[in-house]
């Protein structure tokens, strides 16, 4: 069997989508998700001009050569583009490996090792109320895990609390729009909202928050701590993580647990913090961080540090990177949660797939491969559009991390 095409498909059903389309001789295909929020069409460059014309030709059941070959032989390694282009073509092998062995990826990467994936909602809300409403709304749905955001009284808008409740999407302008931060009245008022929701909802819930970056580690600490009576499942993306010392510190102050991990895209980006046990969770996923293959060995080296997986599951990462992370969470041992914002239906249409929700659970396909598919024709009706994610500043005009 050979690779003779592979076409980058470019799709804003609600939002930009690129997706890598491989095809053999024999007819049959794979799909990868090549989506970076606000940095598509670099993606989708990287793939047309540099990677697809290196596939043709190639036995597509040579998945590991081929992901060496990407990332040796570019020279260049790691950064957010390049292991998005290799996830991709990662992605769209194993979907071809499982259509021609006629299983489910999961059963390739060694079976099922649970019931189920237990996924996280995003209840939000711009006041402490609204957002109690919208975690009983997921309770009522089934879920196990609630991620909980929302205003911060005194900022006009907030990270993570949008409009629309079942989607959430950031990049709401070509040029970004420009949000303003304050450290001190956003540590004054979570607390609070976690003492309403745990009172609400009682001990066994499990609650998130995202910090999406915003403080720095002792600021963090003080963070976790304030929150240490609500008993959080995670406390995520705390600080930057481009200095993973800075954990440490945040660590030694208190036992809320650390997710990070969305922005990273390979082992090298989190070896520390899993050697150290300085994280409970990572969240790296399949589209950022060098497909199937690459998480999973991010994932077993968490696994000999009781680091456990927490993949990224925002509306930014299509049905076809969601498809893939579900053979890896059911397959893995040491799955912790995955997050799943729902797509909207016209990004459902163009991508249609087999995984389903059921009582606070994911299931994977059952289908041989990933068990998802790319509407091409409906694709071609929505053209892409520029969209940026937003930019942050903190009062006095300072930028700062969105
Ligand atoms: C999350 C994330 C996202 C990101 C988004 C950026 O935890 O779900 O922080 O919402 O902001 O994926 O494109
Ligand atoms: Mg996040």
């Amino acid at each position: 069997m050979r690779i003779t095409d592979a076409r980058v498909i470019v799709t804003c059903p609600d939002r930009n989508f690129v997706t890598l389309k491989i095809v053999t001789d024999e007819g049959v295909y794979g799909l990868g998700d090549a989506t970076l929020n606000g940095r598509e069409l670099a993606v989708a460059a990287y793939l047309r001009d540099h990677v697809a014309p290196l596939l043709i030709g190639r036995d597509p059941s040579r998945i590991e050569d081929t992901w060496q070959y990407l990332y040796k032989g570019a020279y260049w390694r790691r950064g957010p583009v390049t292991m998005t282009a290799v996830a991709a073509v990662d992605t769209a092998l194993w979907d071809i490996l499982g259509k021609v062995a006629g299983l489910p990826v999961y059963r390739l990467l060694g079976g099922r090792s649970r019931a189920g994936v237990t996924v996280y909602g995003h209840a939000n809300g711009e006041s402490v109320d609204d957002v109690l409403t919208e975690v009983a709304r997921y309770v009522e749905l089934g879920y196990r895990a609630v991620r909980v955001q929302t205003g911060v009284p005194g900022l006009a808008s907030t990270y993570g609390v949008s409009t629309n409740k079942m989607f959430y999407e950031p990049a709401d302008a070509a040029i970004p729009t420009e949000n303003v931060w304050s450290t001190e009245r956003y540590l004054a008022h979570v607390p609070s909202v976690f003492a309403r929701v745990r009172e609400e909802f009682g001990p066994a819930l499990k609650l998130l928050h995202d910090v999406h970056h915003r403080l720095t580690p002792i600021e963090a600490a003080r963070l976790g701590r304030s929150l240490e009576p609500f008993a959080l499942t995670w406390m995520e993306d705390p600080v930057p993580a481009e200095s993973q010392d800075g954990f440490r510190l945040i660590r030694q102050h208190t036992t809320t647990p650390i997710a990070v991990g969305e922005v990273f895209n390979t082992v090298w980006d989190c070896e520390q913090l899993i050697r150290e046990q300085l994280i409970d969770y990572i969240r790296t996923t399949v589209v950022h961080a060098g497909g199937i293959s690459h998480l999973r060995r991010i994932f077993d080296l968490a696994a000999l540090h009781h680091v456990r997986s927490g993949s990224h599951g925002a509306t930014d990462l299509s049905p076809v990177c969601m498809a893939a992370a579900l053979h890896v969470d059911i397959a893995i041992p040491n799955f912790g949660l995955q997050e799943y914002m729902r797509h909207t239906d016209a990004t459902d249409a163009v991508f249609p797939h087999g995984y389903r929700y059921a009582d606070g659970y994911l299931h994977p396909s059952e289908e041989p491969g990933l068990g998802v598919d790319i509407d091409e024709d409906l694709a071609a009706k929505y053209p892409y559009r520029p969209a940026s994610l937003p930019v942050n500043r903190l009062e006095d005009g300072t930028m700062h991390s969105w």
